[in-house]
């Protein structure tokens, strides 16, 4: 009886402290990126972004969103500029006046939401206009406006000339979403609807005084709660950025570390506040607006990068979050699609019956073995994990049957099983493929990768460091004893996996496929030369210090120095990936990083290669606006100059976390040698001293090369926590500018403002000052 009462009372505090959601408050913006101007809102009601083209050009659309966290919910619409008056130029901007931003409530029919004002300086009418989630938004956006599904049509509301309210009504469920306009001052709506219903109306606003912009006030509402069957409602519950990373006073830590705490809460706050738009309480989401959800890899990435600054509770709901989506099988979740889109994707699967139950993709491979690392970095060497896996692994998982515990043994014999045929064999047929034709790693796509489907990244960095962790896991208790062949795995991918990615190239191979590729990508033969495009940005003016085009650290330089290559001067890179047939996709390119920070034992010959990539592109991957993820220079298939040029999403373009990766990581790897180095804020793990430490020839190229990584990293700091730029580069300055991919590339993958894995950065501390990133460059 009287636990009875309990269970009942506890259940309705319950109700109530869920449907009384806590977020910490945000109100920012503009953050000016890729040609949008985006602004973020959020408060105990609703959390959302709003995203506005940033200027205007003759007779261009403006596009304006609003996208929402709560069931990846979004809206969008085009403002096509009027040719209506006589002499005009038919530009058509669209400002938000951020002061006017606040989230809506009407309690009648329980929609939240957002409301503001803008301002248009054109008439107008209303162009392609989407209602439903993100997702659906995404599709046409990065379809070109070509994928458009009729399920997804709107309805036309209420209309007169100052009111346009449109509707639409859910795949499943009874939410329905509004997307209202209302012409506050100087604007009048003309709104025509079609005979045709499941066509769009014709809606224009004229202004009266075509000498002035009009006002119009927007309000985008949904009315649905996020359910799984034993949580009827689980509002996601905003982290601060007080609670989203250690301050302080909460560590006894170096006091590198309290610097970079202090920076965070303080100089940095903006950034921390950006940062902070993505944590929630059960789940972090990778990036705004366009990734405004679950993703396995980029939270288990940001948070290894965030490791040393995270507070214990972002930690464990984002390790919570991937192990509440581990399947059967122990494989991790890649994507969580939620919302009315879930509705369309489990219909495109036949099973409509499922309605808007979440779905959970698990296409990449990398997403398996991110877990335990960082896992096991999190319990056994930094302070916020330490004694907490017995009451975090206890915990039971809400979306999944099961504790934690049991979600997490699933993956370790998926990662055991995944890895004992090369463990046993180490044949390159025996490494593990990606499961999906066209996906596996970051890199995403066939072309991404080269069109191989061994993964750098997986074979020679994630596999081996997921093994390495199930070791250190059963060696602290935390796991059972039934994986003593963990660590004899973890050497046998550590020693054996590598050397199948080896190209091999001569001093005049090098030099003659530089020349042929700066004439290929348009490029200047300048860049050759010294530090390249990084010429007027580097630390010292003396090129050479700072072992600019060295002979020891260049590929196709004399490597009589310590460079570990062969006596007749051929230097070794790493292939991206291996095809099928076991051939290498000679790209150059950034996941060394992934080496860095997760392997152990790095051999003599990476550190060489790491060395040699963080030189001047096209001689190696640094530019003046950042370190560029790939680079098909030295590629004996010359085709891939085209597949991987600078207007492809994994081309020659940078990715900000790739560069917190390699910084990252190089800080660890020199960590490990014992060097003190005023970057160093990783923990490292004493006695895992690799063997090159005593090379000192390769020490001081390593701290060169990471000042050379500096350089360039500082050159993209206007765009350091977005998602991905395009260097385009200038002949006649001989220095590249931070380009907007989605603007300069028919494909049109635009890059997002604010990206999870990017903030990794506030855990770094730049060591060409000794001061934190979150202080900025100076
Ligand atoms: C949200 O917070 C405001 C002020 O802090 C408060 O007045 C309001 O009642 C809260 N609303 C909800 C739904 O909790
Ligand atoms: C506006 O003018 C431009 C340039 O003359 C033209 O391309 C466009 O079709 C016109 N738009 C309308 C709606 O008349
Ligand atoms: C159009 O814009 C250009 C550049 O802003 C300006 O020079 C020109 O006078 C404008 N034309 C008209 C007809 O307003
Ligand atoms: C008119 O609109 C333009 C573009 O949105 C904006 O730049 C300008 O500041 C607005 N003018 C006024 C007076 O609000
Ligand atoms: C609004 O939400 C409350 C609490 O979840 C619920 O009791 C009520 O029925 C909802 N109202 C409507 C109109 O759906
Ligand atoms: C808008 O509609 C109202 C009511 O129908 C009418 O009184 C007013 O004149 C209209 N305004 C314009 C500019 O058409
Ligand atoms: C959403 O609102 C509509 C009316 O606008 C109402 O019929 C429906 O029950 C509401 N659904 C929820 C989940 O509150
Ligand atoms: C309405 O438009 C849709 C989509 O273009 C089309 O498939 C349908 O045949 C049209 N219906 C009528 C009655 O014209
Ligand atoms: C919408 O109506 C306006 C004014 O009548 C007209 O100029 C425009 O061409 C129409 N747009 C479409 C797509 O029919
Ligand atoms: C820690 O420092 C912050 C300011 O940096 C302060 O607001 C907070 O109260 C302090 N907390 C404790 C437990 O001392
Ligand atoms: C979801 O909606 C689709 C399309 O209207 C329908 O076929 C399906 O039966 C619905 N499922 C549920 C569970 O409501
Ligand atoms: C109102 C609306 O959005 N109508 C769209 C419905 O879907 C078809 C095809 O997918 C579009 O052509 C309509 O514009």
């Amino acid at each position: 009886m009287l636990t009875s009462f309990i269970l009942t009372a506890l259940a309705g505090a319950l109700t109530l402290c869920r449907a009384q959601n806590s977020s910490a408050g945000l109100d920012f913006g503009p953050i000016d990126f890729a040609s949008y101007n985006n602004y973020v809102y959020r408060d105990n009601i609703t959390a959302c972004q709003i995203v506005i083209s940033d200027s205007s050009s003759p007779y261009a659309p403006a596009r304006f969103v609003t996208a929402f966290p709560n069931g990846n919910t979004g809206a969008a619409v085009y403002f096509i500029p009027r040719n209506t008056t006589a002499n005009s130029n038919s530009t058509l901007g669209v400002t938000l006046d951020p002061t006017s931003v606040k989230s809506y409530l009407a309690s009648i029919d329980n929609q939240t939401g957002i409301q503001g004002d803008v301002s248009v300086s054109g008439d107008l009418e209303f162009g392609v206009t989407l209602i439903g989630g993100v997702r659906t938004v995404r599709d046409y956006v990065e379809s070109g406006g070509t994928v458009f599904h009729t399920i997804f049509n709107y309805t036309l509301g209420y209309h007169d000339n100052s009111t346009v309210v449109l509707v639409r009504h859910w795949i499943n469920g009874t939410t329905v979403q509004y997307f209202s306009w209302q012409a506050t001052s100087n604007g009048v709506f003309n709104v025509t609807p079609n005979a045709n219903v499941t066509l769009p109306p014709n809606i224009t606003l004229t202004r009266p005084d075509q000498a002035t912009n009009a006002t119009l006030r927007f309000t985008s509402s949904y009315n649905f709660t996020t359910t799984t069957p034993s949580t009827p409602s689980v509002p996601l519950e905003g982290l601060g950025k007080e609670s989203l990373f250690l301050t302080s006073n909460t560590t006894n830590g170096t006091s590198a570390l309290s610097d970079v705490l202090a920076a965070i809460q303080n100089n940095g706050s903006a950034i921390a506040d950006q940062t902070a738009f993505l944590a929630y309480s059960t789940k972090f989401l990778a990036g705004g607006w366009r990734f405004l959800t679950y993703f396995g890899r980029d939270t288990m990435l940001a948070l290894r990068l965030l490791l040393p600054v995270i507070s214990q509770t972002s930690a464990e709901a984002i390790l919570g979050a991937v192990l509440e989506r581990t399947n059967d099988t122990g494989t991790l979740c890649h994507e969580e699609t939620i919302g009315d889109y879930a509705s369309f994707v489990n219909m495109g699967n036949n099973q409509s019956e499922l309605g808007n139950t979440p779905f959970y993709s698990y296409v990449m491979l990398d997403t398996d073995f991110l877990l335990l690392p960082v896992l096991a970095d999190y319990f056994t060497a930094y302070p916020q994990g330490t004694n907490r896996s017995t009451d975090f692994l206890a915990t039971q998982s809400t979306l999944k049957n099961g504790t934690f515990r049991e979600l997490l043994l699933k993956n370790v014999d998926h990662v055991m099983n995944l890895s004992i045929a090369f463990a046993n064999d180490p044949k390159k047929e025996n490494l593990v493929p990606i499961r999906d034709p066209t996906v596996g790693d970051w890199r995403d796509s066939n072309t991404g990768l080269g069109y191989g489907i061994y993964p750098f990244d997986v074979e020679c960095a994630l596999i081996p460091s997921a093994l390495r962790a199930i070791a250190t896991l059963t060696e602290a208790g935390i796991l059972p004893s039934n994986y003593s062949n963990a660590s004899t795995y973890a050497s046998v991918w550590e020693t054996n996996a590598s050397p199948f990615f080896q190209v091999s190239i001569s001093a005049s191979a090098a030099q003659s496929s530089l020349t042929n590729y700066v004439q290929a990508a348009n490029l200047s033969e300048s860049l050759l030369y010294g530090a390249g495009s990084l010429n007027n940005t580097q630390t010292v003016s003396t090129n050479g210090s700072y072992g600019w085009s060295d002979a020891g650290q260049i590929i196709g330089g004399d490597s009589s120095g310590s460079s570990g290559n062969s006596s007749n001067s051929n230097s070794t890179f790493y292939a991206l990936s291996l095809k099928a047939d076991g051939s290498p996709v000679e790209v150059l390119h950034s996941d060394l990083g992934f080496v860095l920070l997760y392997a152990n034992n790095v051999s003599q010959s990476i550190m060489q290669a790491v060395i040699e990539a963080l030189q001047p592109y096209p001689r190696g991957l640094l530019t003046n606006v950042g370190m560029i993820v790939a680079n098909a220079a030295y590629d004996t298939n010359t085709t891939n100059i085209e597949t991987f040029n600078n207007l492809q999403y994994h081309g020659t373009v940078s990715w900000s976390w790739q560069q917190g990766l390699m910084a990252a990581g190089l800080s660890r790897q020199l960590g490990l040698c014992g060097l003190s180095n005023t970057a160093q804020l990783e923990t490292v793990v004493p006695g895992d001293k690799p063997a090159w430490c005593n090379d000192t020839t390769l020490l001081t190229s390593l701290t060169q090369a990471q000042i050379r990584l500096w350089d360039s990293i500082a050159g993209s700091a206007p765009a350091l926590y977005t998602e991905v730029l395009s260097p385009v580069f200038s002949t006649a300055n001989g220095t590249f500018s931070i380009g907007d991919l989605g603007a300069i590339s028919p494909t049109g993958t635009e890059g997002d403002a604010i990206q999870l894995w990017s903030y990794g950065f506030l855990a770094q501390v730049d060591p060409r000052t000794g001061k934190p990133v979150a202080q900025g460059f100076p």
